[in-house]
């Protein structure tokens, strides 16, 4: 069975690695699909968040990264996928979590969406936090991998705290 992961992984954190690690215990292949999307000013461009996933997955033989546009279940279609991946963290995200599968239903019926719940440990991360953070100077090796980590620290003019 194939999954798409979709996101914007501006940049990936431990979070969504942890749901692709366990994703690909699940799943024979998981597709990591960053969306290029023009209404939002990324930090990172699509290549390199696309360079960075790969990095970050190159132990996972069953996981790939690949940029996309439009729908996420006409990608999902292309590639044969059954199954759209996604993570919960809290309250905050089942809302708009659930809204998003009703949509993406109502698009497709062939393609069912499938809800990690995040561990513990990463429950309150996400892309915007890790950039708060380095924005500031403050430390986000626990939060990303490490070469990451140094990607964001180079866009904000830090050195490594
Ligand atoms: N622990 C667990 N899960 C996490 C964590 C964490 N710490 N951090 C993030 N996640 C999960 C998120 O809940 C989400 O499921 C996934 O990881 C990706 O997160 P992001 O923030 O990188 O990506 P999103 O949620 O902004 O991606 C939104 C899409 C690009 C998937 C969406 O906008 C989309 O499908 N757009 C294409 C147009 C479309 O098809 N629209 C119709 C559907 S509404």
């Amino acid at each position: 069975m194939i999954a798409i992961y979709p996101g914007s992984f501006d940049p990936i954190t431990l979070g969504h690695l942890d749901i692709i690690q366990r994703g690909s215990r699940l799943f024979d292949l998981v597709i990591v699909a960053v969306l290029r999307n023009p209404n939002k000013v990324p930090l990172f461009s699509v290549q390199e968040r696309l360079e960075q996933i790969r990095r970050a997955t190159k132990h996972l033989p069953n996981v790939e990264a690949d940029g996309f546009d439009g729908l996420t279940v006409k990608y999902a279609q292309n590639r044969q996928a059954q199954v759209l991946l996604r993570g919960l963290r809290a309250i905050s995200d089942f809302e708009v979590e659930l809204q998003m599968a009703h949509t993406n239903k109502t698009l497709s019926t062939q393609i069912e969406t499938v809800f990690l719940a995040t561990s513990n440990e990463y429950s309150f991360l996400s892309s915007s936090v890790v950039k708060e953070i380095a924005r500031f100077g403050g430390s986000i090796d626990h939060l990303v991998p490490p070469h990451i980590a140094l990607d964001i620290y180079k866009c904000y003019n830090h050195n490594y705290p």
